[in-house]
């Protein structure tokens, strides 16, 4: 029997690499869409040892030819959407860039796949960052939308686009609505990693403080390997359909650092400084998921408390550094 393949746009990312992990486990052809950088961007498959193993095509989700010619060539019956400008805090700065990738880059990858194999089924990285100024306590399908960012803005046209390209042209599309998710992989950009590489610096010597700015602000963390198996059970549902994908538990920054210091012994209060620089234009204050819907249909659950991967990440970043 043929090996089913599969096509991801934004391989190199925290989520395309675990994603790219689980299908080659489960025996998939695994494509990527590579665009092009002028430095190497494949340290992440490199770490997990899958660089070898996956196939890349260049191509942008900028650029509709491309995706069509990625879409083609990878023969692809999967297709994920992971492509994405996806911090919130550069999309103030770039906001027609953010919206041109991630809302933009979406249609062209519904087209894309609309054009060359309509059969092919569709997942789309949606996120909590919709729900924004939240409209209720716990959020989850039902729950209106209320984006704070250009970034939000970008994401909720990407999901409506999916569940119109789904409604119009009957694809298999599906809108995963993904609370936030980490790893030793994440960018250092966003507050997890930041926090752990800076927690592993002070250990060791090489650093005195970590700067933050809103520390007061929660959110749903779960772990981003836990995640890209809600994606995949996603797109094996005869139907498709939107999931919430989180852990049911929210957490504030100040909180997650606490962890993280307390994990290497050391105290928070000597080393934090609450700098207003990085505090944002708008803020989401609260995130919190309810992913009974992904319990009762996918039958996912998350398998990874916070505590859990905050250490897993610090002790990656103690290791990266040389401790
Ligand atoms: P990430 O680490 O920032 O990865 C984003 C990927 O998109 C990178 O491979 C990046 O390549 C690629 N990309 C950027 N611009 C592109 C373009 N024009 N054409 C094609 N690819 C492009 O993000 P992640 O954490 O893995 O997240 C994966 C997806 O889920 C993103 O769409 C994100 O917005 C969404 N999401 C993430 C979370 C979360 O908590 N992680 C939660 C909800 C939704 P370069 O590095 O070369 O730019
Ligand atoms: O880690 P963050 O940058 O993640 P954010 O903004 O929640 O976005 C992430 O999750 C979304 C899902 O909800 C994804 F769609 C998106 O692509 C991305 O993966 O910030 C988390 C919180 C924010 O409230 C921020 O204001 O941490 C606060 N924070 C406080 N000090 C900081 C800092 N965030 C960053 N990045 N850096 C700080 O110094």
């Amino acid at each position: 029997m043929s090996m089913k393949s599969a096509l991801i746009t934004g391989i190199t990312g925290q989520d395309g690499a675990y994603l790219s992990r689980l299908l080659l486990q489960k025996g998939y052809e695994v494509h990527g869409v590579l665009p092009r950088r002028s430095t190497d961007t494949l340290w992440r498959l490199h770490e997990l040892g899958i660089a070898g193993d996956v196939r890349l095509h260049d191509g942008d989700l900028t650029d509709l030819s491309s995706m069509i010619r990625a879409v083609e060539a990878s023969r692809a019956v999967e297709v994920y959407n992971l492509g994405a400008q996806s911090f919130v805090g550069s999309s103030w700065q770039q906001p027609l860039l953010t919206v041109n990738v991630a809302g933009v880059g979406a249609l062209n990858a519904l087209e894309a796949v609309r054009i060359v194999n309509p059969q092919a089924r569709f997942y789309q990285a949606s996120s909590s960052e919709m729900f924004g100024l939240i409209q209720a306590q716990m959020q989850d399908e039902r729950t209106p939308f209320y984006p704070r960012s250009p970034y939000g803005l970008a994401k909720l046209m990407a999901h409506w686009a999916t569940v119109n390209y789904r409604e119009s042209f009957g694809l298999h599309a599906s809108s995963g609505i993904l609370f936030n998710h980490e790893s030793p992989l994440r960018g250092i950009e966003f507050v997890t990693r930041k926090v752990t590489d800076a927690v592993a610096r002070i250990k060791l010597g090489q650093a005195r403080e970590l700067r933050l700015g809103n520390i007061d602000a929660r959110r749903d963390w779960g772990y981003a390997g836990d995640y890209v198996e809600a994606m995949w059970l996603m797109l094996q549902q005869p139907e498709a359909d939107d999931y919430v994908v989180a852990t049911g538990r929210t957490t504030t920054v100040r909180d997650m650092c606490r962890i993280a210091f307390g994990y290497v012994g050391l105290s928070m209060d000597h080393h934090l400084v609450v700098d207003p620089a990085f505090f944002r234009p708008a803020e989401v204050d609260v995130l919190l998921g309810n992913p009974a819907k992904a319990r009762a249909k996918l039958g996912w659950a998350p398998k990874t408390s916070l505590e859990r991967l905050i250490t897993m990440m610090v002790d990656a970043d103690l290791r990266r550094l040389g401790g």
